[in-house]
């Protein structure tokens, strides 16, 4: 990681000298690149998670901390993220642990991954496949075989690592028998989720490619994957800060959707059966089910953790399950810990779509990919700073919440490179194309 801070300071140092040189300070300021030096920059903050809180049907206030004071600034914020991620882990996906050792290859078509910890140890491997031209790449982790165009990956240069979450975080299981490498190091009756499982899982890779050398692969990573995968993208983005670009995919309720919203949505997956399907969600959740107004967190909040990183929520807005204007409701709701962090333009929110089927692979998501992926893997250009929401599966931001935004000041918390992208994300709802 040092390499990379240092090819980011000489870069950014050439750039600034070629800007002033030829006036073009705007076009330098388009660079979105934000990146943590570690899985968790909060590591070190003294979270004490009370042993109960107050109700509230609208989304919790992302800003006030658990003493109930509000954060003012951007280094109270990092704490702040932490008793997020500590109260998200405890009541809705279960505990993300740090093993004690990893090891692993990365060649140009496998990676491999080893763990240990409490004296087990444990593999999996995922598939690689590298675009044209010369590396190393960046890379997105793409969970499962569908929905991800992963040919757009491929062509706007980055590689695409093909994961098998259920390797890691089985589906099909009852919650006293959870299979996958996770439950093989922390036992089939391990309490977190399997959402959380898989997202330790892509935090291994990342690990194994930090460790490889950056011959193959750099250490600009991004995460997608649709439907269930895209519940899985948004966790795991959530939960590991050197996730560059998170870009989860039609992820419904117990992804992106604000379980609150979720609750009330007509047609929308009920809590109940995010949770009972497949056990995805950890086992403390199913005392919210009935109950989201008694959670102390809601996944605007996830959509918080992740800024000011780059972000990119793709919603459907035509099938009733996938209860996209809960997804709109988180959007809009994180949108705000983005701008209090100057970085409005790093989280993007799309539904406005033509096709209604689930996980198409759909051209209205072409160039905000591209320019995703340029932004935040390459550190090119602006990335797309948009939140459209199809007219149908529209929210209102002013409905699900009193508080306000504080200015917290740019910067990565705990980050190494501050996010010079300052505009706030164009709002629209236009009409279907
Ligand atoms: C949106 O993701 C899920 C949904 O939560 C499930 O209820 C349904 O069975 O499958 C969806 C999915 O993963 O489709 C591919």
């Amino acid at each position: 990681r040092h390499r990379r801070r240092l090819r980011f300071a000489l870069v950014a140092l050439a750039a600034a000298a070629l800007a002033s040189a030829l006036a073009l300070s705007t076009r330098f300021s388009a660079e979105a690149q934000v990146q943590a030096a570690s899985e968790w920059d909060g590591a070190n903050c003294d979270v004490r998670i009370p042993g109960s809180w107050a109700s509230n049907s609208l989304l919790p206030d992302p800003f006030t901390r658990i003493d109930g004071t509000r954060v003012t600034s951007r280094d109270q914020w990092e704490c702040r993220r932490s008793e997020i991620k500590e109260l998200a882990e405890h009541t809705v996906y279960g505990d993300k642990p740090r093993p004690d050792s990893v090891s692993g290859t990365v060649t140009s078509s496998r990676i491999t991954v080893n763990v240990s910890d409490n004296g087990r140890s444990t593999s999996f491997s995922a598939s690689v496949r590298l675009p044209s031209g010369t590396g190393p790449f960046p890379a997105v982790i793409v969970y499962g075989g569908f929905g991800a165009d992963t040919s757009t990956i491929l062509s706007s240069g980055a590689a695409v690592i093909d994961f098998d979450p259920g390797a890691v975080g089985a589906e099909g299981t009852g919650r006293n028998d959870k299979q996958g490498a996770f439950y093989t190091l922390y036992g089939a009756g391990s309490s977190t989720g399997v959402l959380m499982a898989q997202a330790w899982g892509v935090s291994r890779i990342i690990d194994v490619i930090e460790q490889s050398g950056g011959s193959i692969l750099n250490d600009s990573t991004g995460v997608t994957g649709c439907s269930r995968y895209g519940k899985g993208a948004f966790v795991a983005g959530a939960f590991d800060q050197r996730i560059e670009l998170t870009m989860p995919i039609e992820s419904g309720s117990g992804g992106v959707g604000a379980m609150r919203s979720i609750a009330q949505e007509s047609g929308a997956q009920p809590l109940s059966s995010a949770y009972g399907e497949q056990p995805w969600l950890g086992d403390a959740f199913g005392a919210y089910t009935g109950n989201p107004a008694a959670l102390p967190v809601d996944t605007h909040e996830l959509v918080g953790m992740i800024a000011p990183r780059g972000l990119f929520i793709m919603d459907n807005p035509h099938v009733e399950w996938l209860g996209a204007r809960s997804g709109a409701v988180a959007a809009l709701g994180g949108a705000e810990v983005y701008k209090a962090l100057g970085a409005g333009a790093n989280v993007s929110y799309h539904s406005n779509v033509a096709d209604g089927t689930h996980c198409a692979v759909r051209s209205d998501w072409r160039t905000p990919l591209q320019q995703s992926i340029n932004a935040f893997l390459k550190g090119s250009g602006n990335p797309p700073g948009v939140i459209t929401m199809h007219p149908s599966k529209s929210a209102n931001l002013s409905q699900w919440r009193t508080w306000t935004t504080p200015t917290l000041g740019t910067g990565d918390p705990g980050g190494t490179t501050p996010p010079e992208t300052t505009s706030p994300p164009t709002e629209t709802t236009s009409p279907p194309p």
